[in-house]
C-alpha cells in the first residue's frame, strides 16, 4: 500500500463545540478541510497501530465521501482494523455500542446532528473515545491545538472501498469490515427491555404507535426493531428512508419540525404512543395520545419507573442533568435517596460519571435521554422504554405523567430560541447579562425574589476539569429559573437560548398552557436580557 503525505496548512475554525466539528458543507468541501481535522484527531491519539476504529454517519450529503477519506487516512495512520456500517452509516448510539462493544480504540461519527442536511446545509464530524462517548474537553481541545499548527497529513493511494457489501477487505496493514448497522445495537435493545411483552401489546393492539424518523438514520433500525422484531403494524414507521437532505426538513424532533407526526397525534383516533428522532438518532420526542412530554419531565418519569423494566429492575445508581435541563428529575432522585449531578450542556459531560458509576440515566431538556448502556445519548432506545414503560403500567402517556406531576409537582418548561441571530448582539446579550450578575441575588421582581445568579462553571467530580462560562443562571426563591445560553453546534451567525422552568404543586394548577402560566418569566428573562431589544428580533424562532 502506497502512503502519501500531502503538505497543507491550517484553518483557523476548527474549533469543535457542543457536539464535534459542525460546519457548512461548503466549508468541509475546501481543499484538505476534512483531512486536516482527521490527521489532528490522528495526531493527537498518537500511536493506534493495530488498534480498532468504528466509522459511519448519519447518511446526510457528503457522508459517503467523507467515509472514503477516512478510511485512506486510517490507512495511513496504521490504524489495524476498521468497522464501518454498511453504507457509510451509523446512528450515533450504534456507533456507540459497537466501539464498547468491539473493545475499539474509538471512532468517528459523522453528522451534523438535527441540522438539515443537504449541499448547501450542514456537515459535522466528531471523535468518540475507547468508552464509546464523545471526547472530553480536553480531547477536543488539544485537536483543536494541533489543527492550528498542521503542516501534512498521511493518506493511502488506494482506490475507494464497496461500503455496501457486508464483509471485509484486507488491504495491507488494515482490515476494513463493513458490518450491518443494525444488528450488534438492536440486540442490545434487547436485553435491556422485555420485548415480549412489548411484542403481545402491540400485536394484540393494546399499544399502537408510530415514529417518525425524518427522512434520517433511524428509519432503518425502527423498521428492523419496531415493525419486524416487535410487531408493530407495518406502515407505524413513518419517513423512515433515510435522504441525504432528509427530505428538505429539519430533522428535529420537535412539535414544529416533526409537524407530521404532532398532526398525527393531536388528531382523531392517534396511537398509543408517538415518536420522532433527529438526524443521527440520539433525540427523542415522546407524545402520547393528544399529549406531549417535556424532554424533562420524560427523564424524570423514566428515572421513577426505571426499575419496572429488565435492565433497570435493580434500580438507578444515580441520575444526571444537563444545567439548563428542569429540576424534575432532582425531586425524583430526593425521593429515592440518590445522587443527582447537573453538568454543562453537552453529552460529553455525561461519559465520566457514567465510567465511575454514578449515574446509571441522564438526560438533557433537548430531546436527549439515555443510560450507561451506551456513553451517547438514545434515541430510539428512549422509545422502547416508554413503549415497556406502558405496557407494563398500562396506562396511557398522558396519566402516567400525570400521576407523576402529581406526586411530585409540575415543572412548567419552556425553551425560547432566537436563531440566525447576529453575533455580536448575542454576545452583547451575554455580556450584558454577566455584568448584571453580582446585584442580582436579593432583588425582587413582583413575585420572583432572586436567589441566586451565576455563569455556570462545572467542576468534574471524577477527574477534577474545570469548565467554565457555561450559562447564565438567575434562580428564585419560589424554585422558578431562568437560564441563558449561546449554542454551539449553530454554523450560522449566533443562536440564543432562553431557558424557562416554574415549579407548581398544586395537583389544581397542573393542566395550565404553558406559556402562558410563565408568562411573567418570559417577560422578566426579556427585562433582564433585553434580547428583542438588542438583537432586533421580535420572538424567538423555536419554542420548545
Ligand atoms: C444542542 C443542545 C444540547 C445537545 C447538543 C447536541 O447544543 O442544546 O443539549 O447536547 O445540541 O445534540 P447547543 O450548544 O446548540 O445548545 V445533537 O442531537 O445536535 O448531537
Ligand atoms: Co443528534
Amino acid at each position: 500500500m502506497q502512503i502519501e503525505t500531502r503538505k497543507t496548512t491550517p484553518y483557523s475554525d476548527q474549533k469543535p463545540g457542543t457536539s464535534g466539528l459542525r460546519k457548512k458543507v461548503k466549508v468541509f468541501t475546501q481543499e484538505n478541510y476534512l483531512e486536516n481535522f482527521v490527521q489532528s484527531v490522528f495526531d493527537t491519539l498518537g500511536d493506534v497501530a493495530g488498534q480498532t476504529l468504528v466509522l459511519g454517519g448519519d447518511g446526510r450529503y457528503f457522508n459517503r465521501q467523507a467515509a472514503q477519506t477516512i478510511i485512506k487516512m486510517a490507512a495511513a495512520n496504521g490504524v489495524g482494523r476498521l468497522l464501518v456500517g454498511q453504507g457509510g452509516l451509523l446512528s450515533t448510539p450504534a456507533a456507540s455500542c459497537l466501539i464498547r462493544k468491539y473493545k475499539a480504540h474509538g471512532g468517528f461519527v459523522l453528522s451534523a446532528s438535527h441540522n438539515p442536511g443537504g449541499p448547501d446545509e450542514d456537515f459535522g464530524i466528531k471523535y468518540n473515545g475507547i468508552n464509546g462517548g464523545p471526547a472530553p474537553e480536553s480531547l477536543t481541545n488539544a485537536v483543536y491545538a494541533r489543527s492550528q499548527a498542521i503542516t501534512e497529513y498521511k493518506i493511502a493511494a488506494i482506490p475507494d472501498l464497496d461500503l455496501d457489501t457486508l464483509g471485509e477487505t484486507a488491504l495491507d496493514g488494515i482490515t476494513v469490515a463493513v458490518v450491518d448497522p443494525v444488528g450488534d445495537y438492536a440486540q442490545l435493545m434487547e436485553h435491556l427491555f422485555d420485548f415480549s411483552l412489548i411484542k403481545s401489546a402491540l400485536t394484540t393492539g393494546a399499544i399502537s404507535l408510530c415514529f417518525d424518523a425524518m427522512h434520517a438514520i433511524t428509519g432503518p433500525y425502527a423498521k428492523r426493531i419496531l415493525e419486524d422484531r416487535l410487531g408493530a403494524m407495518p406502515g407505524s414507521v413513518i419517513n423512515g428512508v433515510p435522504l441525504e437532505d432528509f427530505g428538505g426538513g429539519h430533522p428535529d424532533p420537535n412539535l414544529v419540525y416533526a409537524h407530521e407526526l404532532a398532526a398525527l397525534m393531536y388528531g382523531p383516533g392517534a396511537p398509543t404512543l408517538g415518536a420522532a428522532s433527529d438526524g443521527d438518532g440520539d433525540r427523542n420526542m415522546i407524545m402520547g395520545s393528544k399529549f406531549f412530554v417535556t424532554p424533562s419531565d420524560s427523564v424524570a418519569v423514566m428515572a421513577a419507573n426505571a426499575h419496572l423494566l429488565p435492565g433497570y429492575k435493580s434500580g438507578l445508581r444515580g441520575v444526571a442533568r444537563s444545567m439548563p435541563t428542569s429540576q424534575a428529575v432532582d425531586r425524583v432522585a430526593a425521593a429515592m435517596g440518590i445522587d443527582c449531578y447537573e453538568t454543562p450542556t453537552g453529552w460529553k459531560f455525561f461519559g465520566n460519571l457514567l465510567d465511575a458509576r454514578k449515574i446509571t440515566l441522564c438526560g438533557e431538556e433537548s430531546f436527549g435521554t439515555g443510560s450507561d448502556h451506551v456513553r451517547e445519548k438514545d434515541g430510539l432506545w428512549a422509545v422502547l422504554f416508554w413503549l415497556n414503560l406502558v405496557a407494563v403500567r398500562k396506562q396511557s402517556v398522558a396519566d402516567i405523567v400525570k400521576e407523576h406531576w402529581k406526586k411530585f409537582g409540575r415543572d412548567y418548561y419552556s425553551r425560547h430560541d432566537y436563531e440566525g441571530m447576529d453575533l455580536a448582539a448575542g454576545e452583547g446579550v451575554m455580556a450584558h447579562l454577566r455584568g448584571q450578575l453580582p446585584d442580582l441575588p436579593g432583588r425582587s421582581f413582583g413575585a420572583y425574589k432572586v436567589a441566586f445568579a451565576d455563569d455556570f462553571s462545572y467542576t468534574d467530580p471524577v477527574d477534577g476539569s474545570v469548565s467554565d462560562k457555561q450559562g447564565i443562571r438567575i434562580g428564585f426563591d419560589n424554585g422558578s429559573r431562568m437560564v441563558f445560553r449561546l449554542s454551539g453546534t449553530g454554523t450560522e451567525g449566533a443562536t440564543l437560548r432562553i431557558y424557562l422552568e416554574r415549579y407548581e404543586r398544586d395537583p389544581a394548577l397542573h393542566n395550565q398552557d404553558t406559556q402562558v402560566f410563565l408568562a411573567d418569566l418570559i417577560a422578566l428573562a426579556e427585562q433582564l436580557g433585553g434580547v428583542k431589544q438588542r438583537s432586533g428580533m421580535v420572538a424567538p424562532t423555536v419554542i420548545t
